[in-house]
């Protein structure tokens, strides 16, 4: 598939990118439920102008359906297992259709006890986490989530990657404005954002990654090739990373980013690991003021200079979308096009 940068772009209604991803999902091997449930979030990250998630990853989830690598068809299992935690067995399926048929009982449990857990394993997540945690926000709930990835970075310190690129995604709510939402790769960059410069030809910023010999290098294909990421901000951003192993793997039973062998499935692209995501009801503390604290926080932020806010560049995406449809290239259109032959 060609570049979403270089390729000249048309606009589509969100409507007709959303069918001809459902029906790419469909086409190849998933169930009317996961191929709707893909298909939104895949077309809300290109909506939201996130494309190292959006319809960049469609080849890939297609060449994984095709390696049998991920059941397209599964139907997650949940489990009620006390008064805040829920856990999600998502039989060799995605992530995202384990967190809907948990998602009830989840924000149930959340608005009870004032907080709860949800562990997914058995899961594959090849997607942005943002779309994981925003809707709960929407909802006056807070939400935080963790996924890990593929082995890939380097740990602090260590002469050999064993963690992912391991994201962390978190959601507020907040007075008379869209939700506070921030989500980031806990490695210097996202594994996608180097596949698309490679691609294109372009150099990493200093620090990002190491060549298969572990010297650094700005050399995007020799990351690919042999080569890590390293995470970001050094032991700090080192230490999340564990973090995001320990919650999304260690504590619901999913894999760790070095525990899965997919050699043996040529084509296979999605980390079969594991997801945590909590919830938090802010009406349960005291005075529940939380959605105007939020609000405040954020005036106090601009005024001490701050032009820019996380999230704040997908919702703008996000508006422009809506007015003049869902930017996508024209040859990338037209590749998607292709998948349903
Ligand atoms: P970015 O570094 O692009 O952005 C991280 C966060 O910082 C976003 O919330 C972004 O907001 C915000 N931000 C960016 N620039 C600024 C700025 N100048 N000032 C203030 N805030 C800013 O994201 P990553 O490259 O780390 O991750 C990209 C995506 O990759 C994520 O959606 C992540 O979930 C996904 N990913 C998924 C993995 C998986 O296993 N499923 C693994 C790794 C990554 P905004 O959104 O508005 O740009
Ligand atoms: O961009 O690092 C990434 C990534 C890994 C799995 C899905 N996305």
């Amino acid at each position: 598939m060609s570049s979403p940068l270089k390729d000249p772009l048309i606009r589509v209604p969100f409507a007709k990118l959303h069918d001809l991803l459902y029906r790419i999902f469909s086409r190849h091997g998933c169930s009317d439920t996961v191929a709707a449930i893909l298909a939104t979030n895949c077309t809300n990250a290109q909506r939201d102008g996130a494309h190292s998630h959006g319809v960049f990853r469609i080849p890939g989830y297609v060449s994984t359906l095709a390696s049998g690598w991920v059941d397209g068809q599964a139907v997650a299992q949940v489990s009620d297992r006390a008064a805040a935690f829920v856990q999600v067995d998502a039989q060799g399926g995605f992530a995202q259709p384990a967190l809907a048929a948990a998602r009830d009982l989840l924000v149930h449990k959340a608005r009870n006890a004032g907080i709860a857990v949800l562990a997914i394993h058995n899961s594959h997540h090849f997607a942005a986490l943002w779309p994981d945690v925003e809707p709960f926000a929407e909802e006056g709930l807070i939400a935080l989530s963790v996924v890990n990835s593929m082995t890939c970075v380097v740990p602090h310190g260590a002469r050999r990657p064993l963690f992912g690129t391991n994201p962390i995604a978190f959601a507020a709510p907040c007075a008379g404005q869209s939700p506070i939402v921030f989500d980031m790769a806990t490695s210097a960059m996202a594994h996608g954002d180097v596949q698309i410069a490679a691609r294109e030809g372009r150099a990493l910023p200093d620090q990002v990654g190491v060549d298969a010999a572990g010297d650094p290098s700005v050399d995007p294909q020799a990351i690919l090739d042999g080569g890590a990421l390293l995470p970001f901000g050094g032991h700090k951003g080192s230490a999340l990373s564990m973090m995001v192993e320990l919650l999304a793997a260690g504590l619901t039973g999913g894999h760790f980013s070095w525990e899965f062998d997919w050699s043996g499935h040529p084509g296979a692209k999605t980390p079969w690991t594991g997801q945590l995501i909590i919830v938090i009801d802010p009406g349960k503390a005291e005075g529940d003021r939380f959605a105007q604290r939020s609000r405040g926080l954020l005036e106090q932020m601009r005024a001490a200079g701050v032009s820019r806010l996380p999230g704040e560049r997908r919702f703008r995406e996000r508006a422009i979308s809506a007015r003049e449809g869902v930017s996508v290239g024209e040859a990338q259109w037209h590749s998607l096009e292709r998948l349903l032959e």
